[in-house]
């Protein structure tokens, strides 16, 4: 299986909110040096960097006056006097206007933001379409012929919905390669999310679109970040309807629970009629995940890629979560194995 990297992913590296002080986000540079390694170790195959896109591609999932933020958040922020990384701190929740983009970037930050988890700098931007690039480079391979390809995508994507960022996620890097694999010709496409968390911005990006199925696996929003999306019960909207599936899974899950929820999700990926597939691949329901409460093994990736195989469709992994960072290459590359020993 062909890997697509980015070499500049590390020009990103975000600041959040933990325990009240804002410290260095769990989303690090090293996490995908790590990958990188171990698929260079497990000689999973070749290594190719991303190809630079056009941001009308981006365009195809995101608003334009969000991907316009996005490019002129920080050398707005400066122009306001501010100097460290940029972080929103007032919403326009509930009853408050959610239809007037304010002008200052302050209350830009906000309207365009879920949460205080994507902090924005200098070279954010650039980062930030690099992962994106690295997503439409591997639609491009599947496109082309390849049976698999894995994008080491960062920062990740899932989070980001058509107009906002938020959970590390800028770009929804899985939402936009799958649309690629649209308009590449595949008359179907489906999205399986394995993050622990819910990919609420790939929910939002194709909830009422029926042409493109949604599946995620993730810890119970009663209980679990990102706390307001992934019930049981949102299914899809007008055309999209039953398009959607969510599985929220309780905290302390193991492999047997989890293999019940993932084998119902392939079972509705195969009925929908999927053409291509995208995974959005995180690792964080890793057993010893520092922000996450499942309780998978290592060994148990090696199943979850054969269980993912057996859908028998052209397949783009695309990196989401993970924060273990002694043990990612292994359960990421470990995966990705699984699905190549079909
Ligand atoms: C891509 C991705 O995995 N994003 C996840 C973003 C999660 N951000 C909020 C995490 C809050 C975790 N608090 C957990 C405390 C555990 N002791
Ligand atoms: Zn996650």
């Amino acid at each position: 299986m062909i890997t697509i990297f980015n070499e500049h992913h590390a020009l990103h590296h975000g600041v959040e909110l933990n325990d009240g002080v804002v410290m260095t986000c769990w989303e690090s540079p090293s996490r995908a040096e790590l990958v990188l390694e171990r698929v260079r170790a497990a000689d999973l195959g070749n290594v190719i960097p991303a190809v630079a896109h056009d941001e009308a591609a981006y365009a195809r999932v995101h608003g334009d006056a969000y991907l316009r933020h996005l490019v002129t958040a920080w050398p707005d922020w400066c122009a306001s006097g501010f100097t460290n990384p940029a972080l929103p701190l007032v919403w326009p929740i509930h009853a408050l206007r959610g239809d007037r983009e304010p002008r200052h970037i302050e209350g830009r930050l906000g309207y365009f933001a879920m949460d205080a988890g994507c902090s924005i700098a200098e070279n954010t931007w650039q980062a930030v379409r690099g992962s994106a690039d690295t997503a439409l480079t591997g639609a491009a391979q599947v496109l082309a012929g390849a049976a698999s390809a894995f994008a080491l995508c960062r920062p990740p994507g899932h989070h980001a919905g058509r107009n906002y960022m938020g959970g590390y996620c800028y770009l929804n890097n899985a939402a936009i390669a799958a649309q690629a694999l649209r308009d590449g010709g595949a008359a179907r496409v489906a999205a399986l999310d394995v993050d622990f968390h819910h990919g609420n911005g790939t929910q939002d990006v194709f909830y009422d679109r029926g042409d493109v199925f949604f599946a995620s696996l993730h810890g119970d929003p009663r209980v679990s970040y990102p706390y307001f999306l992934g019930y049981e019960d949102e299914r899809g909207a007008g055309p999209g309807l039953d398009c959607t599936a969510n599985f929220p899974l309780q905290p302390g899950t193991t492999w047997e629970t989890y293999a019940v929820a993932l084998q119902d999700a392939c079972t509705r990926i195969r009925s929908f009629g999927a053409e291509a597939l995208v995974v959005s691949l995180g690792v964080d329901t890793f057993v010893g995940d520092p922000i996450s409460s499942f309780a998978l093994q290592s060994e148990d990736y090696l199943r979850m890629g054969a269980m993912i195989a057996r859908l028998d469709l052209p397949t783009l992994f695309v990196f989401e979560g993970g924060y273990a960072v002694g043990e990612i290459g292994v359960n990421v590359v470990n995966t990705l194995l699984g699905f190549e020993s079909r």
